[in-house]
Parts: structure tokens; sequence; C-alpha cells
């Protein structure tokens, strides 16, 4: 057992928030879902205080390497999620994260007081890092946004807060020391990194939302570089994503200092990337530490 801010979880991979959408795939997959969960916790889709529809499509490019989206975080808001989703996200057999993301401070309030004060959430993440939504506020780019943020919000729950860094930075320790002294119990990173696509014959930009974030293998070196920068400027543990596809890829985040590693876009290829990453990077983290 890996303890994790108290959650006990059985190994430590989690998936990245907006990439497996449990829901689904249990209409999908049915109670062997459940049986062969491949994540130690849950991480939701971001919500928002009010419902939104997303972007315009398309949402997706693939490229070389990676996955471009501009999905622009359709949800069904606050209540919408308490009445409708939690209720399902609570049948998983791992602790439930929901992630978090409002455009003002007290956006952010409402979300983690109405989200917090259920006892079948056992911890959220703030979002402060979606590439794809115009927010106005540049908490996850200023360490005085981040640390303001939280000084806002801390007092609002007692469950552990996440908050989700972006790469889209020079330097992203400042932000994450910011948050950790604010009262961040634990700081994931990378989200998407800012990029774009044309279409192959206008050459006009493809993605509905004019530009995206990038994912999959073509950011893991960057994330690495992050993580290992950040880990070791904090002292909270931290939750490494970005590219993540292999035993060896997670273990190399765990030798950088991560305490848990999320897999995002490699679950859209295989649904199970979760439980083969956990089993693989036992033998990878024993050959990488000697
Ligand atoms: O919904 C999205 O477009 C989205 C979000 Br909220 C995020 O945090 N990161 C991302 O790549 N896409």
């Amino acid at each position: 057992m890996i303890d994790f801010c108290g959650l006990e979880l059985s190994h430590p991979v989690i998936n990245g928030s907006g990439t497996f959408d449990a829901i689904a795939a249990r209409r999908a997959f049915g109670e062997q879902l459940l049986d062969e969960f491949p994540f130690s916790a849950f991480v939701s889709k971001t919500i928002t205080p009010e419902p939104r529809a997303g972007n315009p499509p398309p949402r997706l490019w693939e490229t070389p390497s990676g996955l471009i989206n501009s999905i622009g975080l359709p949800n069904k808001g606050l209540d919408g999620f308490l009445a409708d989703d939690l209720p399902q996200l609570a049948e998983l057999p791992v602790p439930l994260i929901v992630s978090v993301m409002g455009t003002s401070h007290d956006q952010f309030a409402r979300l983690v007081e109405g989200v917090g004060r259920s006892d079948r959430v056992a911890a959220l993440e703030l979002n402060v890092s979606c590439p794809n939504v115009k927010s106005g506020l540049i908490v996850g780019e200023s360490p005085d946004e981040a640390r303001s943020l939280l000084e806002r919000v801390r007092p609002l729950t007692e469950k552990p807060l996440l908050v989700k860094l972006t790469p889209n930075v020079a330097d992203p320790v400042p932000v994450a020391e910011a948050a950790a002294e604010g009262g961040a119990d634990a700081i994931s990173l990378i989200n998407t990194v800012r990029a774009a696509a044309l279409a192959p014959d206008s050459g006009e930009p493809w993605l509905g939302g004019g530009t995206g974030g990038l994912s999959g293998p073509s950011v893991r070196a960057i994330a690495l570089a992050q993580i290992g920068a950040v880990c070791s400027a904090v002292s909270v543990p931290v939750v490494a994503m970005g590219g993540i596809a292999t035993g060896r890829d997670a273990a190399e985040m765990i030798e950088a200092g991560a305490k848990l590693v999320a897999i995002g876009t490699e679950s859209f290829r295989d649904p199970a990337a979760g439980t083969r990453v956990a089993e693989e990077m036992t033998g990878d983290l024993a050959r990488i530490s000697g």
C-alpha cells in the first residue's frame, strides 16, 4: 500500500484528469471494469461551476508521436456533476479525486466547498493549467496567483488539495513552491503543451478552438525535466504525468522523485494501460535504481 496524502493506494498508477471516462468505460466493459480497474485512484474530468458545451469540432489532431486536443472543458457543471456523475464515480473500487476549475477565486471556492462536502470524494485537484479555456486567470503561470488561490480555498475543506500545473511557463518551480506554501498537499504536472495544427488543404487552423494542447510520447522528455526540477524543490508529493506509456517511463518519473504517476494519452490506445504500467514498472524500477 502507498500512502498518498492519507489515501491508501494499492499501486502508484492513477489516471490523468480527462483521459479516461470511467462511466463510459463501465458501459463498454461492464462489471469487469470494476474487477480489473486499471488505476489505484480515479481523477475525474475537470468540472466548472456552470455547464459548458466545450469547443467546436474538430477537437483532436494526431501528431507523429502525440495528440493535440482542444476539447474546451465540456461538463455538466457543479450541480449536474453532483447529481449525475458523482453517484456513479462513487461506485468505482478506488478513491475518487475530483478535478475542478474556475475563472476566479470565488468560482474555485464554490467548487471546493460544493465538492469537498461530499463524503464520496477523497481529494480535489485544482486545474490551474487548462490550455483550451480563456480563463482570464493566470493562476498556473504566476506564483503570487497560485499562492493567493490556495490561501483562499485551503480553509474550505479538510480534504487533500492537489494543484495541476502547466508546462507552458519558463520554469514551473516557483509556481509549485508558491502552491505548496499556500497549502497545497500535492503537485501534479504536466498538463498539455500549447500546440497548433493546420488543415492540410486550406492551411487554416484545424482545431475548432484555434489552438490546443499536446500530449503523448512527444512531451515526455519535457515532463521528465520539469518533474525532476519540481521534485527537487518541494517537499509535498508530486504526481508525474506526460507521455508515460511503459513501466520504464513510469520508473524514470519515480526516479526523478515523483510519488505517483498518471497515465493519460496512452489510455486512449490501451484502456488497460494503467494495470500494465503498474505491473511493468516494478521490474523497471529495480533495474534503474540498481
Ligand atoms: O478540456 C480540455 O480541453 C483540456 C483541459 Br480542461 C485540460 O486541463 N488539459 C487539456 O489538454 N485539455
